[in-house]
């Protein structure tokens, strides 16, 4: 039986280090596992010339690179992206550069798609997920900030950025994020019925810097405060 087409996203900011490897990853995974995968690169136009590195290998790989003009945030990159997915593809989904993301259950996401979950999350808080050299500070507030969003959903792993979700599911669904937490927006508002959580062990990014910084914890604060209010107050919300 053909595999579910996919489409997923990648935003990069300055991913240079790191992008080829990973590129060639998903594409091992995909080859090893006869998975149908379109990987879309939303670059910012990096400094650092990772928009390049994508153009290049656009030739030998199901990759290509939307190119935009200047750092215009990782969510609106992977909806940017979203909007030019192939139209085969049956599942839209989203991953980061930097590796901390395990291409490796990837097979298993799409296979859970397969078997009727309307979204497959990359979770590090199910049995067999976890997290390796993040410091303490930084557990604590992924932590505390899947506790605040909770009621939500019944998902655990709230604050991942690594999913796949039927395309129907996120039909006259209003995306809205304001900060980095795409996934949060999609697993609080998308139409996808059962949720499957994949768990995979989350590792720190070792090339490359950091983009989250204390403005996308007041991002993400804001943003679960218009969740809430949609939820409260339904007609009220914009
Ligand atoms: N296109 C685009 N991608 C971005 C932007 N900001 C971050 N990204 C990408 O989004 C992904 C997640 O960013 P990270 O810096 O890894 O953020 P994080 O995972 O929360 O934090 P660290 O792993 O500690 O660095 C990476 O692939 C980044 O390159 C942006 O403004 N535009
Ligand atoms: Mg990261």
């Amino acid at each position: 039986m053909a595999t579910l087409p996919i489409s997923i996203v990648i935003p990069t900011y300055n991913e240079a280090g790191g992008i080829e490897k990973l590129l060639r990853a998903i594409d091992a995974v995909g080859k090893a596992n006869g998975l149908d995968t379109e990987v879309i690169v939303v670059d910012d136009n990096s400094p650092d010339g990772t928009g390049a590195i994508v153009d290049r290998l656009a030739t030998e790989l199901p990759v290509r690179c939307l190119h935009r003009p200047g750092k215009l945030g990782l969510s609106s990159g992977v909806i940017d992206g979203w909007k030019t997915a192939r139209p085969e593809s049956k599942a839209l989904g989203a991953m980061d550069a930097d590796f901390s993301h395990d291409v490796n259950i990837l097979p298993k996401m799409v296979a859970a798609l397969e078997s009727g979950y309307g979204l497959a999350v990359g979770s590090r808080y199910v049995a067999g997920g976890g997290i390796t050299n993040w410091p303490t500070r930084r557990i604590i507030t992924s932590r505390v900030a899947c506790a605040l969003a909770r009621p939500l959903t019944g998902v655990k792993d709230l604050t991942s950025g690594y999913f796949l979700v039927r395309r129907e599911a996120l039909e006259n669904v209003r995306l809205d994020p304001i900060g980095f937490k795409i996934g949060l927006e999609v697993i609080a508002k998308a139409h996808y019925g059962k949720a499957a959580e994949i768990p995979y062990v989350f590792t720190d990014r070792i090339v490359g810097e950091s983009k989250l910084n204390q403005r996308e914890i007041f991002n993400y604060l804001k943003q679960l405060r218009k969740l809430y209010a949609a939820r409260l107050f339904p007609r009220g919300a914009a």
